[in-house]
């Protein structure tokens, strides 16, 4: 294979299941898990699968599950279908205050719909990010990648912005099993507040979120740069809220220092990475202005502390973007530098719209609202509280 961006190679293992492909969330839902499926035969055409070693597990267990999750919540989980959600139905009843299926005026259910083969959809996303920390924990592999999990806002007790089992907690806590301090680093456009939440008061656990903080964006009134978690966890939760229009460069401008600190003072042993494709120009639910590489560049920088490094997915709601994102970063992963066209495969005609380039361009017209003042000031703030940690 061919020279690598910072000359090291790494022992990577990918996770893939082709049944959460099928998953459909509704015809006119933002998400489409078939985007994992796209990002799978994009990194199989650029021969990137030779390079890797595949993940094949089980499904995660109800007791796996239950590691986080209330047991109330995961037996309505378990029993959950779109036909026993009907109106007066016992599963509807159930379902209250979970937030399933909460339905809209024109009576359709929105963000966390009662999807068919919901529990095993979970059950498989999550054992994935499961088998992923064990094969970091056993020192098999250096750098893990599970496309298919990355889902940051669920709770223990409710579904929450299209998450519905948090995968990330559950591979964060089988990682607190062998190692004494994990970090986690959200590039998602979205706050990871499920995630800070769960961990707001461990000291073995520092949050990081990037994320758009601009009125009435989801979640709302979390991500503030004050929240800096509580008790024994307290400046272990950082936050860095952006405004619409971010480019590679400002990112870079708050990433590169920020994370260059968390890691000095922290001084993890493992890294979990969600990597959300929707901070990317274009998508459909994220205002930012991120290309590609930007988007790569943060995990490029994330693998150069070469400590165990767990890679997850998340947002992307542009779905030829979000492949060509995550098949460019498995290629980062392994250390290898591959071609900007396309490869001729089953999807090739979806990335009609990028000129059948996996680097298409950000867009050059579009307003950059953090300002030169607005990032030099968010950076100061965020290292300020982080000097307070090294005291
Ligand atoms: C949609 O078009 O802000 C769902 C969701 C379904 C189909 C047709 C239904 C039309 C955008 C979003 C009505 C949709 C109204 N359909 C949705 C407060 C809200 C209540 C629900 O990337 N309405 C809730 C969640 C966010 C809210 C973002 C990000 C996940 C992640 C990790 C989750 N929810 C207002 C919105 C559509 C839809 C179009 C939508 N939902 C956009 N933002 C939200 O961080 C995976
Ligand atoms: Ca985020
Ligand atoms: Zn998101």
């Amino acid at each position: 294979s061919q020279s690598c961006p910072d000359g090291a190679k790494r022992r990577v293992c990918y996770y893939y299941d082709r049944c959460i492909a099928g998953v459909d969330y509704g015809e006119d839902h933002v998400m489409v898990p078939r985007r994992v499926d796209m990002a799978h035969a994009l990194i199989r055409s650029y021969g990137l699968l030779g390079d890797m070693t595949r993940l094949r597990t089980r499904p995660a267990t109800d007791a796996e599950i239950s590691g986080f999750h209330g047991a109330r919540y995961v037996g309505l989980l378990r029993d959950l279908t779109p036909e026993g959600f009907g109106a007066g139905g016992e599963v509807a009843r159930r379902a209250r205050g979970c937030n399933v299926g909460a339905v809209s005026t024109y009576g359709r259910s929105v963000d966390n719909p009662p999807v068919a083969g919901l529990w095993d959809y979970c059950q498989r996303y999550a054992g994935g990010s499961l088998a992923a920390a064990r094969a970091l924990a056993s020192g098999e592999a250096d750098v893990a990648i599970n496309w298919s999990g990355g889902m940051h806002h669920a709770c223990r007790d409710k579904a929450s912005g299209f998450c519905y089992v948090n995968d990330i907690v559950l591979a964060i806590e089988e990682l607190l099993g062998h190692f004494r301090r994990v970090l986690y680093v959200d590039i998602d456009v979205h706050h990871g507040d499920g995630v800070e939440t769960a961990f707001v008061r461990s000291n073995r656990v520092m949050t990081v979120s990037f994320h758009q903080c601009t009125e009435g964006f989801f979640p709302e009134q979390r991500g503030l740069i004050e929240h800096v978690g509580e008790g024994t966890g307290r400046l272990r939760a950082v936050n860095v809220p952006m405004k619409k229009g971010m480019d590679d460069d400002g990112y870079r401008r708050l990433f590169e220092p920020i994370m260059t600190r968390v890691v000095a003072v922290f001084q993890p042993e493992a890294i979990v990475m969600q990597c959300g494709a929707d901070s990317l120009s274009g998508d459909r639910l994220g205002h930012q202005n991120l290309s590609i590489a930007g988007h790569a560049r943060c995990v490029s920088f994330m693998r150069s502390f070469s400590t165990p490094l767990l890679l997850l997915g998340g947002g992307g709601y542009t779905i030829n973007h979000v492949a060509a994102c995550w098949c460019y970063e498995t290629a980062v992963a392994i250390g290898k530098n591959i071609a900007d066209d396309i490869p001729p495969h089953c999807y090739d005609g979806l990335y009609r719209s990028q000129g059948y380039k996996l680097f298409y361009p950000a867009d050059k017209n579009m307003k950059n609202d953090n300002t030169d003042t607005y990032v030099t000031r968010t950076r100061s703030e965020v290292l300020q509280n982080l000097s307070e940690l090294e005291a």
